[in-house]
């Protein structure tokens, strides 16, 4: 391949943060490196259109506090708190553009390029990577983009429900189509406000059914909630109490999770959970909220309860650490289908740690070591103490990034960069004079407007590479289907997760969930369904 034709550009923001200024220097290097080693044959393809897409997700867990000095210049916050398994949804959707572009059934004359942004999982970074992404400039100023570069397609992301919102609503502005991997809140259906929002996660409603449906199934009539401080927790815990109650079920206690650290607030729930009778209790949150909750419950010795979890933290390296088995032994959870993706783990162990600054820093999060470049003479003079080498091996590190036994979100993640990609391909396939616009015109691939995407988006259908799922929207929205999966203990006090049973939305109402009873194992390894109180 003859990488001269392109200049994409390549910017993975995260406010001030150093990486919002280095896409010059390695715009085109780094994504043609990772096409090269994609491309088919090594025929040239300098000829092909370009069309880029924008990617938004949490790959930090925060943004640094902030200065609160009036007296000078406020500065974008910097991020913390490196995220593994976020990073690991980042590389899916570059490993998805790469088999795109390696495809000649699929865009053949088009190459996909990127745009990656950090939203630090805070709705201020979200809109500013929304403002930024519109502009096509780092000052934010809508409605105006200079240069005439590829043309930007659609914004895959932007991670919470929260975020997604925030910019959703700036989006529908521009009529900008969005396509989210994780943001399942039920007030994103409302087409009225978010005209372009799209997703291929199943909307909240019909988890919360199957979580009140998971609790009467049981007969369980006393249950507490906990639920995180957004849109997600407390839209899904709504639904799911509205439910309950209406059923009968009395609610023991609700309590929120805070989403900025509060010891104080944490101690509160912690006491709340110890001294209330209720022994189900439900939690719909995030992992990394509910992260804080979790270690001063362990530290308090709690058992003998029974967790009902949903999706985001169902299956989360960060929840289920060494040492939770006595608190969370026996959970049940709803997981969004599971799916095997032939070459991703390939391509996760073999990313270059110098490609930019956050596989830089993932690599130094990763073996604890700092900065220096992988250069030969290092290797060959031998590295000094806590610097990496740049050799250091991803295959020997159990780490959650490169774990591909529980691809949930990422195949979400997959299948919306895939849900792009045939949109872009039923436009770039238009028959001219039959086309579905004014006077059965097509929409040129080289320059089109976003609300011909948007046609092209909601119109998909296709079945998923390897999976063969097939993939529509209705009205935005996809099926509910989920895994039941219980944490069962193993002898090395490790947790398994053992899918017990499926929720499915489109089956007959007395046949949507189907719970195999016998095979669940409860808190403190007991066989018997525990009581609610
Ligand atoms: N929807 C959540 C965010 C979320 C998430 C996750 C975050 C979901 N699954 C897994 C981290 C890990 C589901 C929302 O806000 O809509």
């Amino acid at each position: 391949m003859d990488n001269t034709g392109f200049n994409w550009k390549y910017r993975l923001l995260c406010g001030l943060c150093a990486f919002l200024h280095f896409h010059a220097s390695i715009s085109a290097e780094s994504t043609c490196k990772l096409k090269a080693k994609f491309n088919l044959n090594g025929y040239r393809n300098i000829d092909k259109k370009q069309v880029v897409v924008g990617g938004m997700f949490p790959v930090h867990r925060r943004i640094a506090s902030a200065n609160t000095n009036s007296s000078s210049v406020p500065l974008s916050l910097g991020c913390e708190g490196f995220n593994f398994r976020t990073f690991r949804w980042t590389q899916t959707m570059l490993f998805a553009i790469d088999e795109i572009n390696k495809r000649t059934d699929l865009l053949p004359d088009t190459d996909l390029g990127y745009v990656i942004y950090d939203s630090c999982f805070t709705i201020s970074k979200a809109v500013e990577g929304t403002l930024t992404y519109l502009t096509g400039q780092e000052e934010a100023v809508p409605n105006y983009r200079c240069g005439t570069g590829a043309p930007l397609a659609a914004l895959v992301g932007a991670g919470g429900s929260d975020l997604s919102i925030a910019t959703a609503r700036i989006l529908g502005l521009y009529y900008f189509p969005q396509v989210s991997y994780s943001s399942s809140c039920s007030v994103l259906d409302s087409k009225f406000q978010f005209p372009t929002f799209l997703r291929t996660i199943p909307n909240d409603v019909y988890q919360s059914e199957a979580m009140a449906r998971l609790v009467l199934h049981f007969g369980w009539t006393w249950v507490g909630t906990i639920a995180a401080d957004d849109d997600y927790g407390k839209y899904g815990i709504k639904a799911f109490k509205e439910q309950v109650e209406e059923a009968g079920v009395c609610i023991s206690f609700s309590e929120t999770l805070p989403k900025v650290s509060s010891p104080e607030d944490i101690q509160r729930i912690v006491e709340t959970v110890v001294e209330s009778t209720a022994k189900i209790i439900v939690v719909f949150s995030s992992d990394v909220d509910l992260s804080p909750l979790i270690q001063e419950l362990i530290q308090h010795n709690v058992t003998n309860r029974t967790w009902i979890a949903s999706e985001a933290w169902v299956t989360s390296a960060l929840i289920n650490q060494p040492g939770v088995s006595s608190l969370l032994g026996g959970t049940l959870g709803f997981g969004l289908k599971r799916a095997e993706i032939p070459g991703l783990q390939r391509h996760l162990l073999n990313i270059d740690p110098y490609s930019n600054p956050l596989t830089e820093e993932f690599w130094e999060t990763a073996f604890n070591c700092t900065g220096g470049n992988a250069s030969l003479s290092r290797a060959v003079r031998g590295v000094p103490e806590g610097l990496c080498s740049g050799q250091e091996s991803l295959g020997k590190l159990n780490n959650t990034y490169s774990d591909v036994t529980q691809l949930r979100i990422t195949y979400s993640v997959y299948k919306a960069v895939y849900t792009v990609a045939h949109a872009l391909h039923n436009m770039e396939i238009c028959e001219p004079g039959q086309g579905p616009f004014n006077n059965n015109s097509c929409a040129d691939i080289t320059k089109f407007e976003p609300w011909q995407l948007m046609y092209y988006l909601k119109n998909v259908w296709f079945h998923v590479p390897h999976t063969k799922e097939p993939l529509f929207f209705l009205d935005g929205d996809v099926d509910g289907y989920y895994d039941i999966i219980n944490w069962q203990v193993k002898g090395d006090g490790e947790i398994s997760y053992v899918t017990i049973g499926r929720f499915n939305s489109t089956a007959a109402p007395d046949a949507m969930m189907t719970i195999n009873n016998a095979s669940i194992v409860w808190n403190n390894d007991e066989l018997e369904t525990p009581r609610s109180v």
